[in-house]
């Protein structure tokens, strides 16, 4: 069965616990939880992970690029955090792994700070969505499916 990776990086791990009001009540097990019924949904296997370090998040899209390569993924639903807005090395992974990209943003970045409106990965997505709450990682599970979107 094909897959989809979703990805989360610096700092999601809190999800829930703080900031309601910018990121809701959700955990980030509740997140993975409402993101395999979709999978299930679509047919899809789904690797949900979260990492806080800038490495290991590279090393995985990595990983998802030859998964894709060898047509056994379609792609990955990335929220890399802040690293969205700092992050070359994460640019450079995606576009160097062909891996096709949904980033997504759970608050909508460009009403917040100005240093939130700039995203280094932006350019290399295949897709961005931001600011629909946790019902962005949905959407971009939709979208990866939806091959169309992406190709
Ligand atoms: O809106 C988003 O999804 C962000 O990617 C979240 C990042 C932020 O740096 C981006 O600008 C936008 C922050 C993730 C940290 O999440 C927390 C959740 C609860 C409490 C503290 C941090």
């Amino acid at each position: 069965m094909t897959s989809i990776y979703v990805f989360n990086g610096p700092n999601l791990n809190l999800l829930g616990a703080r900031d309601p009001d910018v990121y809701g009540r959700q955990t980030l097990a509740d997140v993975q939880q409402r993101c395999q019924q979709v999978a299930a949904e679509l047919g899809v296997d789904l690797i949900f992970r979260q990492s806080n370090h800038e490495g290991e998040l590279i090393d995985w899209i990595h990983e998802a690029g030859r998964a894709v390569a060898d047509g056994q993924s379609l792609g990955v639903v990335l929220n890399a955090g802040a690293y969205t807005h700092t992050s070359v090395a994460l640019a450079d992974a995606i576009s160097g792994a062909f891996v096709p990209t949904i980033e997504i943003h759970i608050s909508n970045v460009h009403a917040r700070e100005a240093f939130r409106h700039h995203s280094y990965l932006s350019p290399v997505a295949a897709g961005v969505v931001v600011g629909l709450g946790t019902y962005g990682y949905e959407a971009g599970i939709r979208a990866l499916h939806h091959k169309g979107f992406v190709q």
